[in-house]
């Protein structure tokens, strides 16, 4: 299987991003001894596989990867306190420019339409229909200033706005007894959530970044912002969003990536 090797857009040192991305995974856990669980599991399944690049062809190396990679998922899963929030920071330690990252280049950047768009609402949710922005824009927002981890070695604080993601599903009747989340962007990237996270007060439907409507380059006209979950788990451009029990993956999940890729 030929992967696409994942870019690093800055030379922050891959090992300082790393033990980052620990901490944050990390960082909920109170007794030293989960904490140290949690620090072994990921470099087992999780932040070791990120990279995405060492994986070889050989088959019964990825097939013994993913069933530590979904035992990490249920790890994670198990550790995760929904009430524990992600650190916030103020505005001054905003990074700017704030990086730009996909699975390809920043030429690339889907342009989609404003007035074309329709966000689309399906599976297990009373009220399965299609969105325009002005319709999301016109539900009660709310600005956040977090930090974004990307496992191929940046960081990066941010400031994104937007409705509470709880308060959008509650809104479309969603079944919070679900498992998944799912989404499906205009570039063909995908990728799922638990319902926890999706559920979780500093989730957020984003539509804005640093107080301007959401750029193309940073997933015009909507994405989903989690603090608590790795890069890659926040999928920019998003165009549907189903709530299903079947698991849906997603574009590295698929390659190996952990799937639950948070705290
Ligand atoms: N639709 C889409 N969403 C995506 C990606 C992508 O390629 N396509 N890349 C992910 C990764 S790996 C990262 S690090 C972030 C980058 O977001 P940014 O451009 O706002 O920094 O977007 C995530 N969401
Ligand atoms: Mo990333």
């Amino acid at each position: 299987m030929k992967l696409f090797q994942h870019p690093a857009p800055h030379g922050m040192d891959r090992d300082a991003a790393l033990a980052e991305a620990r901490q944050l995974l990390a960082r909920r856990i109170d007794p030293p001894a989960r904490r140290a669980f949690l620090q072994r599991s990921l470099t087992l399944g999780g932040l070791s596989l990120l990279g995405g690049c060492s994986i070889t062809d050989n088959s019964g190396v990825e097939a013994a990867l993913t069933r530590i990679s979904r035992f990490n998922d249920a790890a994670q899963a198990w550790l995760f306190d929904p009430n524990r929030l992600a650190p916030t920071y103020p505005e001054s330690m905003i990074t700017r420019p704030f990086p730009f990252n996909a699975y390809y280049g920043e030429d690339e950047v889907r342009q989609v339409d404003e007035a074309g768009y329709r966000l689309e609402v399906t599976g297990l949710v009373a009220d399965r229909r299609r969105w325009t922005l002005a319709e999301l824009r016109a539900m009660p927002q709310r600005d956040q200033v977090t930090r974004h981890i990307c496992v191929e070695g940046w960081s990066a604080i941010g400031k994104w706005g937007g409705v509470p993601f709880a308060d959008f599903l509650r809104r479309v009747g969603a079944d919070t007894g679900a498992k998944y989340v799912g989404f499906k962007c205009a570039d063909d990237y995908y990728t799922s959530i638990d319902m926890p996270t999706a559920l979780h007060p500093q989730t957020l439907l984003t539509l804005s970044y640093d107080g301007q409507p959401l750029p193309p380059k940073y997933g015009f006209p909507m994405k989903l912002r989690m603090p608590t979950k790795l890069g890659y788990k926040n999928p920019k451009h998003i165009q549907a969003i189903f709530v299903t029990n079947t698991y849906p993956g997603g574009y590295w999940e698929d390659q190996g990536y952990n799937w639950f890729g948070g705290s």
